[in-house]
């Protein structure tokens, strides 16, 4: 007599992962790299992110779902800012595990209140150093990982380089080992919820926030209102919008050189990721106190997640 034997189908682990910090600590070039693609722009001045966005690591059983999350900035109090906080908490509110980033040595008051938020929740964490590459003295990491562990119950604590890409392994295995077990959320191929215009527009301003100095920071969006794929050529046409005149006139520059100039870096890394020739217009347009204007910030996606 013959047996059929049903193999069991294999279990499989997915986690809705927060990533979550001060400005500037490298949230986003982490997701990036983990993911392997760049999903959204990442700059080196604070306030980069403005959006939740999602970053899909999918390994063998294990679905890691990223989520990439404004800077916290528990200082400010504009209505910009308190969306972008607001952003962050419902990531956290959301997340099956919390990867609270700081910078290799330093630990302020701004992060002392983002570690009482995460106690808050009640959310398993695990604390993540990173820019151990600007460590001098290697054997200064040390004693800041055992305080830092001492201080907070975190399931774990993992040193690494956003930049350099040393340690990357060490957190994915980390996070795969604190997911809990469940379907996959996406598409083993997916990488992303964001759409490609969405990632134009993220280089675009990324473009942007290099070639502006400290100008007009934070005042700036960009929407792209057409595209067109045409058999050998895409043709993007982006706004970049700014609060007032004056700011306009420092975006285009002198006889529009700026602005040329941030369009051609910007072509340069839409090329690469549509793998295809793009012809990009960019205008700028005044739209007075955008960052004032609830209605406004909903308009370009800057909103709560729910
Ligand atoms: N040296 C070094 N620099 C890094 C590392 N990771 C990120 N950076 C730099 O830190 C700056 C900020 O990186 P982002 O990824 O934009 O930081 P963020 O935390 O997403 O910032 P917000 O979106 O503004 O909250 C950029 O200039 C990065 O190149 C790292 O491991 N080492
Ligand atoms: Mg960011």
């Amino acid at each position: 007599m013959s047996e059929t034997v049903v193999p069991e189908p294999a279990t499989t682990h997915c986690g809705l992962v927060a990533l979550i910090g001060r400005p500037n600590v490298g949230k986003t070039t982490l997701m990036n790299r983990l993911v392997g693609e760049k999903l959204a722009a990442t700059t080196r001045r604070p306030h980069t992110t403005r959006n939740r966005i999602l970053g899909i690591v999918t390994e063998g059983q294990d679905q890691v779902v990223l989520m990439d999350t404004p800077g916290i900035d528990t200082e400010r109090t504009q209505l910009v800012n308190r969306v972008l906080n607001r952003t962050a908490s419902q990531a956290l509110a959301d997340a099956d595990l919390v990867c609270f980033i700081v910078e290799a040595g330093e630990f302020g008051p701004g992060d002392e209140r983002i570690e009482e938020t995460i106690r808050h929740s009640g959310r398993p964490a695990l604390l993540v150093i990173n820019k151990v590459d600007q460590c001098r003295e290697k054997e200064e990491l040390l004693p800041f990982i055992e305080a830092r562990a001492a201080a907070f119950g975190y399931v774990g604590v993992v040193p690494l380089s956003a930049k350099t890409g040393s340690n990357l392994d060490g957190l994915i295995a980390e996070i795969r080992a604190h997911i809990p077990e469940g379907p996959f959320l996406y598409d083993p191929d997916q990488l992303s919820d964001r759409p490609q215009r969405f990632r134009a527009e993220e280089m675009i301003r990324e473009s942007m926030l290099e070639h502006l100095g400290q100008e007009v920071p934070y005042s700036v969006a960009v929407r792209v209102e057409e595209w067109a794929d045409e058999p050998r050529t895409t043709h993007i046409d982006a706004v970049i919008l700014v609060e007032r005149d004056s700011q306009k006139g420092i975006v285009i520059g002198k006889g529009g050189q700026r602005l040329k100039r941030i369009g051609q870096a910007a072509r340069v890394q839409l090329e690469a990721l549509l793998e295809r020739k793009v012809m990009l217009r960019l205008t700028v347009r005044v739209e007075a106190d955008w960052t004032r204007n609830p209605r406004a910030l909903r308009d370009l996606g800057i909103e709560e997640s729910r």
